[in-house]
Formats: structure tokens, sequence, C-alpha cells
């Protein structure tokens, strides 16, 4: 299954990229939302990526290059490529620079924020990795912890990406085995996982809401304007659970909501694309080949990986 796996992650992975360059288009007012929701007209041009993708490329990469994560090397890669113009968090600078000039991750990581980062870093770069374990959901949520603790050390940090790790892992096991999930489904995979405190408590509520607007979800759940994982996890959950078939959609519903849409978009279009992958088949629509062509190349430091 190894070959099948790395090709769920690259497209989750694209799903994520994509969704993170689309999104933050709409950081430039000149790009107005209303005119993607109503007539389906994208912005032109290159979509630059963010941050976003520069730290799900190094996660992917170490995935595909050695099956699981080694906690010292992705502190280092995500330090060394950190690229400080694509938008990271304010701590998230500072760990990685600390991190780069030798400090221990451990250390590096309370350094910024003594009880460590809450911020929705670790959730915006971990759906891929859901899906290169897919079906496997307690594995995925170990390396979905791993993968955090380097630069998210607050509990809030790390049980956002457990849960958008394991929604992307029960998704591409449905696309492995050909099963069309129900969006109660998803949110049900992802129980099991929860733990005490805000951003688990928030994944429970969405639970409620499968048939609310997105403005209602927004409004309940947050929109990850404060750019924590309590404020995004939980939107994002609901907005790929609902949409599970159609990602345009799931994409959409982040950019309605507002808030930090480059990475709700992100998380969400790296869920949904692991079950739906590229393009349009039977009744699923996947990433449009159209708003990949638009997204920026990813690093050229990226393995291929298998062909489609
Ligand atoms: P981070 O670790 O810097 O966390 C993000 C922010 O959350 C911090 O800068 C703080 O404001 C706040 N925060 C986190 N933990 C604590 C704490 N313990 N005490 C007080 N405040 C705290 O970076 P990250 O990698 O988690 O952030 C990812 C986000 O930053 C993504 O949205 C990404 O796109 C980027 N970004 C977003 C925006 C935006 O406004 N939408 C702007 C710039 C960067
Ligand atoms: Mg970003
Ligand atoms: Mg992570
Ligand atoms: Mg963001």
């Amino acid at each position: 299954h190894l070959e099948q796996r790395s090709r769920l992650c690259l497209d989750s992975l694209d799903g994520l990229s994509v969704g993170d360059a689309l999104g933050a288009q709409y950081f430039v007012p000149d790009n107005d939302p209303a005119q993607l929701l109503r007539d389906g007209v994208v912005p032109d041009g290159e979509w630059q990526w963010t941050d976003d993708t520069d730290m799900a490329c190094t996660v992917v990469a170490q995935l595909l290059e050695r099956g699981d994560i080694d906690q010292d090397r992705l502190a280092l890669d995500f330090a060394h490529r950190a690229d400080p113009y694509r938008g990271y968090g304010a701590g998230a600078v500072q760990v990685l620079r600390q991190i780069r000039d030798g400090v221990p991750w451990r250390q590096a990581t309370v350094a910024a924020f003594p009880t460590g980062s809450y911020g929705n870093g670790a959730a915006m770069r971990i759906a891929p990795l859901g899906a290169y374990f897919a079906g496997d959901l307690d594995r995925a949520a170990e390396q979905a912890i791993r993968a955090s603790e380097v630069t998210h050390a607050h509990p809030e940090g790390i049980a956002g990406a457990v849960v958008i790790a394991v929604a992307a892992s029960f998704l591409a096991r449905c696309r492995m085995t050909g099963t069309m999930p129900a969006s109660g489904e998803v949110i049900d995979a992802v129980v099991p996982y929860l733990v005490p405190g805000a951003t688990s408590k928030g994944a429970a509520v969405a639970l409620a809401l499968q048939d609310a607007s997105v403005e209602e979800a927004a409004w309940q759940l947050g929109n990850g304007s404060r750019v924590s994982a309590q404020d995004t996890v939980p939107f994002c959950l609901w907005a790929a659970a609902t949409r599970l078939t159609d990602y345009p959609a799931a994409i959409a519903a982040c950019i309605e909501a507002g808030g930090d849409v480059d990475t709700t978009a992100a998380i969400v279009g790296g869920i949904v694309a692991a079950y739906t992958g590229l393009g349009e088949r039977d009744a699923i629509a996947g990433v449009p080949e159209a708003w990949l062509s638009h997204r920026e190349p990813l690093p050229d430091w990226m393995p291929s990986g298998p062909a489609r």
C-alpha cells in the first residue's frame, strides 16, 4: 500500500497548498470573495502559497523519505527551509530562529510563549500526514503529535493537529476502499481522539451543527481570526465533514467564513482532497486542475513521489 498511501498524501498536499494559496488571495483587497461564491470566478495570475504549505512540504518530504517523523530532523528542516517572507506567525518566527541558532527544540518551543504555542500552525500542516497513514488512525494521531511538538508545546496546539490528522486518515481509508463516507462518520472517527480542552470541545460542538449555515457555524465555532487551534480546528472539521465530496464547495465555505482564510482553506483542503483527489470522477469534485495550475509550484526540493 506504500505507493498508494504516498499518492494520497501528495493529493492531500495539493489540496492543502491550493487552499492556502487561494485563501491567501483574499487578503488582497482587490479580490472579492463574493465573486467566487456567486460566479465561481477565481483570481487571475499566480497564487503564492504561504507558511502553511512551506511547513506541510517539509512534513511530507520526510514521510516520503523515511516513513515516519524524526523530531530532531523535522525541527531542523522546518528551521532551515522556512522562508520568513511566507507569513509565519510571530511566535513561530522566534522558535524557528532559535532552532536555527542551535537551541534544542524542546527549549525553543517554550521561549516565545512559556506554556508553548496554541497557534493553529501545527494543525495547518498536518492533513497530508493523516492521509499518509491512511486508515491507521492511532498511528496518524501518534505521528501528528510528534510532528507538532517540535514547534507547538501547548496541549491545544497539539490537540488541533490530532483532530485534523485523524479526519484525513479516516477519509484516505475511504478513498482506498472505495467507500462513500457520511458526514457524521468523519466526526465519529475523531471522537475517540478528543482530549479535555477547548479545541476538542469545539470539535464536539461541530457534531451538532450538521445543518448550520457557514455564517452560523463560523459564529459558533470561530473562523481562525485569533490564529489559535481552538478558534480554527472546530470550524475546519465542520466544513470538511459537511462538504466531503466537493473540494471547491469546501474551500468556498472557508472563504465565506473569513478570518484566517489561508489556514482554514489549507486545513479543509488537505482533509477533503485526501478523499476527492484531483479533478472530477463520478459524483466527486476534487481539486480543479485549473486551480492547481494557478498555484505557485511547490519547492524544488520536494520529492515528486510515485506517478499518479
Ligand atoms: P505562532 O506559534 O506564532 O502562533 C500564532 C499566534 O497565536 C501567536 O503569534 C500568538 O499571537 C498566538 N499565541 C499562540 N500561543 C500563544 C500563547 N501561549 N499565549 C499567547 N498567545 C499565543 O504561529 P503558528 O505557526 O501557530 O501560526 C500559524 C498561523 O500564522 C497561520 O495562520 C499562518 O498562516 C500564519 N499567519 C496568519 C496570519 C493571520 O492573521 N491570519 C497572519 C500571519 C501569519
Ligand atoms: Mg499562512
Ligand atoms: Mg505538525
Ligand atoms: Mg493563516
